[in-house]
């Protein structure tokens, strides 16, 4: 029995498509996708604010609350929860050129008029969390913006939101590219920074995700450990990567084990499940046909488990004495003796 609660979002069941090619696999409606998530065992479900109301840009602010309750009544019927809602500003005509920090001022009033509508339906969802992946808010062309100014705006927009709604939290998902050349957010570091400048850090923190930070040429559980020591894991998006190129959301595991043995470590020792839900932010390949749509999250989930149960046989004792008297050669092959499963 896993002690932590799982979620997952719509779009972490998809077609296939890529930059370079159409849909291989037919698309599957949201109330399927609950049932299966359901099925599998995840407790809550992630959103972004069109995928719980598609067509919101041409709806009032009251149709799109309406919209919003008809999900959130299906996710009851499932017994899902929602764990938050992420403004898709990546994705419009709007914001070519990001959000918040668009050279735009029609752009940056529209990429708030879409914050302040997630809130709105996170709250008809019944959550009080929203996720700032902050795709495009970055350069394409190095010199089209300000550093100092994109920051600024960033932080500003987030104390308009914390504004908007008294309880709400913020976090942001870091990532140092793509689809943007340069983030103004790379990094966890980057989002405490952000989260201290705002006007109640308390309610502003991060979304890890291991892709992200294996991109930036980080350690995804130093990234964990980072956001733990100041409190500020909101919640997380697990998954793996082959090394610094396109972001590639493989299943939990595949690529690094030890790495990912180190993230569960972390959130264990620092008892997650008591303060965050566990995202898998996993994609399947694009050769995977539509009866196996749902195998990477399969997977994901299997690998974690199996990884927790090795992590709680821990023997810290034994770790502890091999840190005291420096012997980490024998401190590494005990740990990659318990990975491999041979003691
Ligand atoms: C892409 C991100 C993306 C976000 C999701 C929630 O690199 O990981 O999947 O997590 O859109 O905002
Ligand atoms: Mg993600």
């Amino acid at each position: 029995m896993s002690k932590f609660k799982f979620t997952v979002g719509p779009w972490n069941v998809h077609t296939g498509a890529d930059s370079y090619g159409p849909e291989t696999r037919q698309p599957i409606s949201l109330e399927a996708k609950f049932a299966k998530f359901a099925e599998l065992g995840f407790s809550a479900v992630q959103f972004h604010d069109d995928d719980v109301v598609p067509n919101m840009n041409d709806l009032s602010e009251e149709e799109i609350k309406a919209e919003a309750r008809k999900v959130k009544a299906m996710l009851d019927k499932y017994g899902l929860a929602a764990e938050f809602v992420a403004p898709r500003l990546w994705m419009d005509s709007h914001t070519a050129d990001g959000g918040f920090t668009s050279t735009s001022a029609a752009d940056r009033e529209f990429a708030m008029w879409r914050a302040y509508r997630s809130i709105d339906i996170a709250r008809e969802l019944g959550c009080d969390l929203i996720v700032l992946w902050l795709a495009r808010e970055g350069t394409l062309c190095a010199e089209s913006k300000s550093p100092v100014t994109a920051t600024k705006q960033i932080v500003e927009a987030i104390n308009n939101m914390l504004r908007y709604d008294d309880t709400i939290r913020v976090c942001i998902e870091p990532k140092p590219n793509e689809p943007i050349d340069r983030s103004f957010c790379g990094t966890i570091g980057h989002v405490m920074g952000v989260s201290a400048a705002t006007i109640d850090p308390k309610r502003v923190g991060a979304n890890l995700e291991s892709a992200h930070a294996v991109l930036a040429g980080l350690d995804p559980a130093n990234e964990i450990g980072f956001a733990l020591a100041f409190d500020k894991l909101f919640t997380v998006h697990l998954n793996d990567q082959n090394g610094i190129r396109y972001d590639q959301d493989k299943s939990f595991g595949v690529e690094n084990l030890r790495q990912a043995f180190n993230q569960i470590k972390v959130l264990c020792e620092n008892r997650y499940w008591e303060k965050g839900y566990v995202g898998l932010d996993v994609k399947a390949m694009r050769t995977t046909s539509d009866e196996d749509s749902y195998e990477h999250l399969k997977n994901s989930l299997e690998i974690f488990k199996a990884l927790e149960e090795k992590a709680a046989r821990y023997n810290y004792d034994y770790a502890d004495k091999l840190i005291a008297e420096r012997k980490f050669e024998q401190l590494e092959m005990y740990t990659m003796n318990l990975i491999m499963g041979l003691v």
